[in-house]
């Protein structure tokens, strides 16, 4: 249990929410920001630090959150925060909490629970400011949350691939020719699995998705009231680099879920739980044709039959040969082990 006195383990206590009707209304995450109609990241900001409350630091890094959040004069942000660096969330967070810490270690300031949650995109996270964050995850001393949102390219420079873009998709920098239809043949990171297999220490690793708001939001209270360094990774549907009407982003989020593309699941020391849909898929439940979720995005309209198979045969390979499925993709050889 939190140890808010001392602070040595925790932030602030934070209990689940126990359904939707439980949920807080007070918004930190208001009116003022200028994301796109149906953008799912904004939505994912609003819900986070709904979940985090009042007491919070928010430190983001460059990207459509910071971008389109704090335009001159105007910003939706009812909670302090900064801008950091676009690769340095994992730096942002460290320092901050070790920043906090040694103040109120020195009598600087009153000893009191606070969150300390930096964002990043998927371009800013998973490949710019992946030492950065991954360093981070070894301070097992210093209390944060990086919660990454995953809107799949670099967005907010028009659209650039990125390590987390899918396979195939269409993007400023893999335009579809008539001569090459696939630019981008790159299949994406597995990047909260990799994060959770390579820190031991560090205690709470997990995946969400906005479609499943209050399963996002007790992750995010989990995470905060864990203590030392913790991660989430989001997937947000965007209409603009997806190329999609806006009114399908909380469905897409679901179509991600349902067809096994984006797994729901957490690591809390060492125990992997595996949440909502997902679940149902690990324990037998038929997963829905990824076409389902592709077809209905503008930057996958070049793909024919062929793709198509190509990408359900890596879905599912996921499923039936990793060895823990969605997560981590080791195989085990045992027989070549004995040679
Ligand atoms: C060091 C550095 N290189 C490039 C840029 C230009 N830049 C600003 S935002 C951005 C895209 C970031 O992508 P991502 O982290 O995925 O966030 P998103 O825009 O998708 O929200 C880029 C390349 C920058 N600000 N700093
Ligand atoms: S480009 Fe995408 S992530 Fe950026 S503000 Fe628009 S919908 Fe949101
Ligand atoms: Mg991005």
């Amino acid at each position: 249990m939190a140890e808010t006195a001392t602070f040595t383990n925790a932030t602030q206590q934070l209990e689940p929410f126990k359904g939707v009707k439980k949920v807080t209304i007070e918004e930190y995450f208001s009116s003022g920001h200028r994301t796109c109609q149906g953008c799912e990241s904004a939505l994912v900001m609003k819900l986070m630090i709904k979940a985090a409350g009042p007491r919070t630091i928010v430190l983001g890094s460059t990207g459509c959150m910071y971008v389109a959040n704090t335009t001159y004069y105007s910003t939706p942000w009812v909670v302090p925060w900064m801008h950091t660096q676009l690769g340095s969330s994992g730096s942002a967070a460290l320092g901050t909490a070790a920043g906090l810490k040694s103040l109120m270690k020195k009598g600087k300031m009153k000893t009191e629970p606070i969150n300390v949650i930096a964002f990043c995109g998927d371009g800013g996270g998973a490949d710019m400011g992946l030492a950065a964050i991954s360093a981070t995850l070894t301070h097992k001393e210093y209390n944060s949350l990086i919660l990454l949102y995953d809107n799949e390219s670099y967005a907010n420079t028009d659209i650039q691939l990125s390590g987390l873009t899918p396979y195939g998709a269409h993007t400023t920098f893999s335009p579809p020719g008539t001569v090459k239809r696939l630019i981008h043949t790159r299949w994406k990171k597995n990047v909260a699995g990799m994060l959770a297999g390579g820190h031991p220490e560090c205690r709470y690793v997990a995946t969400v998705c906005a479609s499943y708001a209050v399963e996002m939001m007790n992750k995010v209270r989990k995470a905060l009231a864990k203590g030392g360094p913790t991660f989430i990774h989001s997937l947000d549907p965007c209409p603009k680099g997806w190329d999609y009407d806006p009114m399908l982003s909380h469905e897409l989020g679901e179509l991600a879920v349902e067809t096994g593309i984006f797994p729901l699941y957490e690591v809390e020391d060492g125990v992997v739980r595996y949440y909502g849909k997902t679940k149902a898929i690990v324990e037998g439940r038929q997963r829905k044709p990824v076409r389902e979720y592709l077809l209905k995005q503008g930057r996958f309209a070049h793909f024919v039959e062929e793709d198509l198979a190509y990408f359900q045969e890596k879905v599912d390979e996921m499923w039936e040969r990793w060895e823990l499925p969605g997560i981590v993709a080791f195989r085990k050889d045992l027989e070549a082990a004995k040679k």
